[in-house]
């Protein structure tokens, strides 16, 4: 079955809420630490990081972008490793703007845990106005299509006037109760506000430097295969493989050896085609279930593939389309559910991966069903990453629950049963 994990847990951290006023916190409390000195630009440029994960230069960094320009600083100067005037500059006619800054998930598939962001603001001049800073902090994990909030920190200290010390910056630390802030982190957000003093030449804020630190996130464990079969029951689908191009001993699938080249001859390829061959329009259509040997909570699935536009006239292709379907006992299997953008088709002769979000899937058996309009399907190896299904309650959950039980269910039919007597 296609059991959203953790739901009976929602359902009743839910009614927790309802009846207590409680508000869970999976990812505990954001821990804010303001500082500033109104006498130094410089004050905090010795903490600056010159390695942390969007640090220009180091391999977890992508790419920083915000929706309005800085003035005359330039927005690459905000990650750059180097303080003094080395920042990003924002007049208030600039703000509010949103920074984002992209992790590269091309090597860490699972994303960042996030363990601290520091931000650094401060100028010369009319520095202390300018060395006022404030933003809302938002992550977006791997694979989630929408941005988390964990809330607004204004660092204000300084109030701007004629008497106004020609220097001053502000630095901001936030850590988090758990020591992670958010885990698999693929995009981290800051939308600077505008902190209000904005007459003249008071406004804006000046970020020396943004400091991101943390550590990729831990892969799920992979699962380890009891077996697996052509069981060909889909629609169209095949019970086995091409006999040019066979699934040795049945394991070669899962038995973590790929190719060692593109070159579809290589004997680690498992192919499959249209028969018989080339029909027209023909499709290419294995359809594979495997058995995880006990139920899991599934995390991922990794598909190995080739992809070639040189081979074979350009036949062998990655898929256009898996349907992926779990079951409990392998004989009933959820609604197949369809993956389409995990595919590459761009380019030339690649041996590639595709992989698949299955958070909220659990099950013993996962059905694979390949689309292909191509004549052949060519795979490798086949993995999936998740942990044994276990009760989802937790225990102090359930706990308040027996005491919530005792005290609001109990309670009444025994007065029930009082009042029938
Ligand atoms: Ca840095
Ligand atoms: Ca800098």
């Amino acid at each position: 079955m296609v059991t959203p994990r953790r739901t009976a847990a929602a359902l009743l951290l839910a009614a927790l809420v309802a009846l207590l006023g409680v508000v869970p916190d999976a990812h505990g409390a954001i821990v804010p630490d303001y500082q500033n000195s109104p006498t130094s630009t410089n004050a905090f440029d010795g903490l600056i990081s010159g390695t942390d994960l969007v640090n220009a230069g180091q391999p977890s960094f992508s790419s920083v972008v915000s929706t309005v320009a800085p003035l005359v600083f330039p927005l690459p100067q905000i990650n750059d490793g180097a303080g003094g005037s080395s920042g990003a500059f924002w007049d208030g006619s600039r703000l509010p703007t949103t920074v984002t800054f992209t992790l590269d998930t091309g090597i860490n598939l699972g994303g960042y845990d996030i363990t601290q962001i520091r931000s650094i603001a401060g100028f010369s001049g009319n520095g202390q106005a300018q060395s006022n800073q404030g933003f809302e902090l938002l992550t977006r994990a791997v694979g989630a299509g929408s941005f988390v909030s964990h809330g607004q920190f204004d660092n204000v200290p300084f109030t701007p006037g004629s008497g106004m010390p020609a220097q001053a910056s502000t630095m901001t630390t936030l850590t988090d109760s758990t020591g992670v802030i958010a885990s698999g982190v693929e995009q981290v957000r800051m939308v600077l506000i505008d902190h209000g003093y904005s007459s003249g030449t008071w406004d804006g804020s000046f970020y020396i430097e943004v400091d991101i630190d943390g550590a990729p996130t831990a892969a799920a464990p992979v699962i380890p295969v009891s077996s697996y079969v052509y069981d060909g029951s889909g629609p169209g689908s095949q019970p086995s493989t091409s006999p040019a191009f066979p699934d040795t001993s049945g394991i070669e699938l899962t038995d973590g050896l790929f190719p060692t080249s593109t070159a579809f001859g290589d004997s680690r390829w498992v192919g499959f085609r249209d028969d018989p061959p080339p029909g027209p329009g023909g499709i290419s259509h294995p359809q594979v279930t495997f058995d995880l040997g006990a139920a899991h909570e599934l995390d991922g699935a990794l598909i190995a593939y080739l992809h070639s536009t040189t081979q074979a006239g350009g036949t062998i292709t990655a898929p256009e389309e898996v349907l992926l379907s779990v079951s409990d006992d392998g004989a009933s299997f959820s609604t197949p559910v369809s993956f389409t953008a995990e595919f590459d088709h761009s380019g030339g002769d690649q041996v590639r991966s595709a992989m698949l979000d299955l958070s909220g899937f659990t099950g013993q058996y996962v059905r694979l069903d390949f689309h292909n309009s191509s004549q052949w399907t060519f795979l490798t190896e086949v993995s999936f990453t998740g942990s044994p299904a276990t009760a989802v309650i937790p225990e102090p959950v359930t706990a308040v629950l027996v005491t919530l039980s005792l005290a609001g269910l109990v309670r009444p039919l025994r007065r029930r049963i009082a009042e029938r007597t």
